[in-house]
């Protein structure tokens, strides 16, 4: 009675070894088949045309019906392949790991093919950084000393279009007689008349005309750019 327990219990110990040792071998069996028409086609362990695998060890067996096709399997640390002229099943053990891997058939590599892939899918890319908000642009508005009106660019040069958008203004009135006035699309900013001052205007300046002037002498102080 003891003795036949103890042969009982080695039996049953080869026996969960065994399955063990093929859990170890095969994380799932891939069937794939070749002919006999034009066909090929790899099936991963639910039966379904194979898009996506775990990254391990898989029995790929490999049914190739036809004298004119091979199947051909690559991707990383893989590259198994039956003959064209032979025929029959082979049984191949894979070990497949993260990144993509493509079957097909040789001689007829463009149409006899397919591929998925294995592991993580790479990561997406990230996404594309917010457009910034265009830099400002600079502008320099000056009245006086005498009846001298100017609207120039940061380097001087008098400025006679403009492309609409934001502007920083650098305001200088000089005069105490005349004043700084800036009129357009939706802006309307002027110095003190009797007052000189420094002044920045954060402006947008939209399309249109846009006119500064001395509110002393508003005919005949004063110029106009475009603003398109
Ligand atoms: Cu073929």
């Amino acid at each position: 009675m003891r003795l036949r327990g103890l042969l009982v219990a080695g039996i049953l110990t080869a026996a969960s070894t065994f399955a063990v040792a093929a859990a170890l071998a095969a994380d799932g069996k891939l069937t794939g088949s070749v002919g006999p028409g034009f066909t090929i086609r790899l099936l991963g362990p639910d039966g379904l045309p194979v898009q996506k695998l775990d990254p391990g060890t898989y029995e790929l067996a490999l049914d190739d019906r036809s004298p004119e096709h091979d199947f051909h399997l690559t991707g990383p640390g893989v590259d198994v392949s039956t003959a064209v002229e032979d025929v029959g099943a082979q049984t191949f053990t894979v070990t497949l790991r993260d990144g993509r891997y493509t079957f097909m058939c040789d001689p007829h590599s463009t149409t006899m093919r397919g591929t998925f892939d294995v592991g993580a899918a790479p990561p997406p890319p990230p996404p594309p950084p917010p457009p910034l908000p265009p830099a400002a642009k600079r502008l320099h508005a000056s009245v006086g000393p005498g009846a001298r009106i100017s609207l120039s660019s940061p380097a001087g040069v008098r400025v006679r279009t403009l492309k609409a958008g934001a502007y920083v203004v650098t305001v200088r009135d000089r005069s105490t007689l005349h004043n700084l006035h800036l009129r357009g699309i939706g802006v309307n900013r002027k110095t003190g008349l009797a007052q000189t001052a420094t002044l920045t205007w954060k402006l947008t300046l939209r399309r249109g005309p846009l006119t500064f002037y001395s509110d002393r002498s508003p005919t005949t102080l004063r110029g106009s750019v475009a603003v398109s």
